[in-house]
């Protein structure tokens, strides 16, 4: 017995030690299965020995009934609610408000990031946890002790050799952002209503009833006050003087404490903290709303006291709101260059984090029968960071009744052509080539910065071209004469005369942008550098099999499928013809001096077996450098055969077709 109670007693210590290096100092010392096994071994001396089991035991975090109701209960400390800056000079009117109630004293500033969770009151009693509460009012909470131990983050008994009797910690819960996304990802897919934001799903997971369920959503705690009532403890106090000291004590004692804080000598340096952390926010995995500013010395805190409802020594800067409601006015549909028809949210203006937002993007044409939007709509617009203003929700709740309903449009709206939606596609799409609408958006591309890169183009240019008939593809561009364009309303000879010498100079732009520019679906920039270097003409390319394009590294299955399609379509191979003729390069910078010496080029290779001193992947890329093809599987159509030992079945087949067979060496002869 002596013997389980020792036992118990060490694997709870080194469990909860594991646990706090892994969830807290997010350094574990040790593995997870070992943490596993150790958790069982416990579990089972449990099993047989319940009266051993502690209220600190890692086991004991998840309850075994779900409760039926919260009880709620008075705080013994009332937690304060912290007045709102939302710019500097608010911030200056309130160090001016208390420096004029106690001026002369020697103060700092600590800052933190203002978490966008949930409030909670934790109790401790010689060290263990013994309640956990919301804030409720601030005067009466709920208790939901149960659902916080589930909290992997939160202590269930102080890290201290000598806790104080009573410790009081307060802190914010919240959901991680992408425990956050999982989260709605799977109510989605289980047809339940998305959560709105992660500080509402932190309060919904903390309300329910049962904490197995809590225990499974990742919860997390950042601990930032700290009380001792009850007693006087010089002890403490010499320890724990001021707001940066109160979170170290916090931290050694096992709380999770945001890193992120600063002392600041000044409100210079505050308003400093709250403009860089404005944008590095973003960044988080959690939410901030915005920055929590404290007098950092108790002595000045104690002396300037609280008003009804605010601490006169603590301030919240706040963040300019992301999300506002506003009016949908009405929705336009925009084809781009691909022919995707965006459908865009009109909207009453409204200020949103700085700017003026008056149209927001409904990302496809899923989302927007998702929202069921209906004209006059209030719907609820979000703009973070560099993010594009996009409407998060509707609320539904404000239709005014007969309100018309936003349906997708059958035909393009600016060919008329009908739209098709592929199967299994959230996108619906405009596939009439010559659309205006994706001419201009392709001719928009092919003048980019990544692309052709033809300054003097721009768009009123592109729309005068279009108009006016003289341009009916990119491959226009480079047949236009001075007197076409002089005929266009624009300044002068001069300017007419530098579009025309700066389409001119593009044809000299290397392959890699010219497929850039081509404006392939999923061909970004850099596919375009790694196609343009596995398949250094355009012959080799439009002549792949997807699953040569799709051996490239970091080339997948769909590229490669987008890249075929895009080759098969006759206006396309006309397109390139006539870019030929215009004099663009559709072959790799230096490609052809060294294509033109190798027998290799055009030349289509499979690679089977161990190779003596190559790998068989550097083989394949001298094959695609020198302008040859490799596939995977030997056919009429295969020039090579490249073997190695243990070749197989490659082999045979390659034989029995008549197919030339090399070894490594004669391969390099063959390259050089
Ligand atoms: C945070 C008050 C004081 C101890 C009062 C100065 C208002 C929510 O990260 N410090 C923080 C954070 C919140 C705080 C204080 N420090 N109060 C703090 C806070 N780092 N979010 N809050 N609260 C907590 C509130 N909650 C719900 C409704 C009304 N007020």
């Amino acid at each position: 017995m002596i013997l389980a109670a020792n036992r118990i007693q060490e694997l709870c210590k080194l469990l909860n030690r594991m646990s706090y290096e892994y969830y807290v100092l997010d350094q574990p010392t040790i593995d997870d299965s070992v943490y596993d096994r150790l958790y069982r071994e416990l579990q089972d001396l449990e099993a047989a020995n319940p009266e051993l089991i502690t209220h600190d035991s890692p086991t004991q975090r998840i309850g075994a009934q779900p409760a039926s109701a919260f009880t709620s209960v008075k705080h013994t400390i009332a937690l304060y609610s912290l007045e709102n800056a939302f710019n500097n000079d608010d911030l200056n009117k309130w160090q001016e408000r208390w420096q004029r109630v106690e001026d002369g004293m020697a103060a700092t500033y600590i800052c933190e990031l203002k978490i966008d969770g949930n409030a909670m009151a934790l109790t401790y009693e010689n060290g263990l946890l013994v309640r956990g509460a919301t804030r409720g009012d601030g005067t009466t909470g709920e208790d939901i002790t149960s659902n916080v131990r589930t909290i992997r983050t939160i202590p269930l008994r102080l890290n201290l050799e000598n806790p104080p009797p009573v410790v009081e910690v307060r802190g914010e819960a919240f959901l991680p952002n992408h425990v956050f996304d999982r989260l709605n990802t799977q109510r989605e897919a289980a047809g339940e209503e998305r959560f709105k934001n992660p500080r509402n799903a932190a309060a919904g997971t903390l309300r329910q009833l049962d904490s197995r369920k809590v225990s499974e959503r990742q919860l997390d705690f950042f601990a930032y006050t700290v009380y001792f009532p009850g007693s006087d403890l010089p002890e403490i106090h010499s320890q724990v003087h001021s707001q940066s000291t109160a979170l170290e004590w916090l931290q050694n004692a096992g709380f999770r404490v945001n890193p992120n804080r600063k002392t600041c000598a000044d409100l210079q340096a505050v308003q400093h903290y709250c403009e860089q952390w404005n944008t590095d926010r973003h960044d988080l995995p959690y939410m901030t709303d915005g920055v929590v500013i404290k007098v950092n010395e108790f002595s000045l805190q104690e002396k300037l006291g609280f008003t009804q409802k605010f601490p006169r020594w603590a301030i919240a800067y706040k963040y300019p709101a992301e999300e506002a409601p506003t009016i949908l006015e009405s929705i336009t549909f925009q084809v781009g260059r691909t022919g995707a028809i965006t459908p865009v949210a009109e909207l009453r203006p409204v200020e949103l984090a700085g700017t003026t937002v008056s149209r927001a993007t409904l990302h496809n044409a899923d989302r927007l029968l998702e929202l069921d939007l209906h004209l006059g709509d209030t719907v609820i617009v979000r703009k973070a960071g560099e993010i594009i203003p996009e409407v998060v929700t509707v609320l539904s709740e404000l239709r005014q009744p007969g309100a018309l309903q936003c349906k997708l449009p059958t035909e393009c709206p600016e060919c008329q052509s009908l739209l098709v939606r592929p199967e299994g596609e959230a996108v619906t799409r405009c596939v009439n080539s010559s659309c205006p609408a994706i001419l201009r958006g392709s001719l928009t591309h092919w003048v980019s910065r990544g692309a052709l890169d033809i300054n003097s183009v721009g768009e009123k240019l592109i729309a005068q071209l279009l108009e006016s008939g003289l341009v009916h593809s990119t491959a226009d561009l480079y047949d236009l004469t001075t007197e076409q364009l002089m005929q266009l309303d624009r300044t002068g000879q001069k300017s007419v005369e530098k579009v025309v010498a700066a389409i001119a100079a593009s044809v000299e732009q290397p392959w890699s942008r010219v497929l850039y520019g081509l404006g392939i679906r999923l061909v970004g920039s850099s596919n375009a550098v790694t196609l343009s270097e596995a398949f250094p003409t355009v012959e080799l390319l439009a002549n792949a099999q997807p699953e040569e394009i799709s051996a490239i590294f970091s080339i997948g299955d769909e590229i490669a499928r987008s890249v075929v399609q895009w080759f098969q379509i006759e206006s396309n191979q006309v397109l390139i013809d006539r870019l030929r003729s215009s004099g663009l390069q559709l072959v790799g910078e230096d490609k052809p001096q060294e294509i033109a010496l190798t027998a290799i080029t055009g030349k289509t290779f499979v690679v089977t077996g161990t190779l003596p001193t190559l790998k068989r992947d550097e083989v394949k890329d001298m094959i695609r450098k020198a302008g040859g093809k490799v596939t995977d599987s030997v056919s009429k159509k295969t020039d090579f055969l490249v073997v190695g030992e243990d070749a197989g079945s490659k082999l045979e087949k390659a034989r029995s077709l008549n197919v030339a067979i090399l070894s490594e060496a004669e391969f390099l002869e063959l390259l050089f």
